[in-house]
């Protein structure tokens, strides 16, 4: 059974050409494109995606970074737990902290300028694609 995931390559990555590395890693490891979109993310798209960071402080910056130029919409497909294998591949939030070989670990420093965003889970997988590839089945 096939199993998907949601990847932004946020509108850093974008700015700093590095979608190619990005997308030809995951595609490397065996992953596969099921939809891609260089979108610019409005505030109220933003504002849903991350709901669950609404009462942080840097909720404002987040939404603001996040529609400052288009990112990389993009959904990706695996045989099994495909939100995980994404998120190892990306590796922890603060870049500083994240491991060589992966893609944070490799070309980020800001944790306000991360990079990329993969989805947490299975469910908020669902919930992300539902948001930014409604037409998706
Ligand atoms: P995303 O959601 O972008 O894949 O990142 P993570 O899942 O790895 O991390 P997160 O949800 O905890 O944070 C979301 C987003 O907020 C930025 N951030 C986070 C920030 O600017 N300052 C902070 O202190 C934290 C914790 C980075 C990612």
């Amino acid at each position: 059974m096939a199993d998907r995931t949601f990847v932004i390559c946020k509108p850093d990555a974008v700015e700093r050409g590095l979608v190619g590395e990005i997308v030809r890693r995951f595609e490397a490891k065996g992953l596969k494109l099921v939809a891609a979109e260089l979108r610019t993310i409005d505030a109220e798209t933003a504002g849903k995606h991350y709901a669950e960071h609404a009462e942080r402080p840097f909720f404002g910056e987040l939404v603001e970074f996040i529609g400052r130029s288009p990112a990389m919409l993009i959904v990706l497909e695996g045989p099994e737990d495909t939100w995980k294998v994404v998120r190892t591949m990306m590796g922890v939030t603060n870049p500083r902290e994240s491991a060589p070989g992966t893609i944070r670990g490799d070309f980020g420093l800001l944790i306000g300028e991360n990079l990329v965003h993969g989805s947490d889970g299975p469910e908020s997988a669902e919930r992300e694609i539902g948001i930014f590839f409604p037409g998706l089945a």
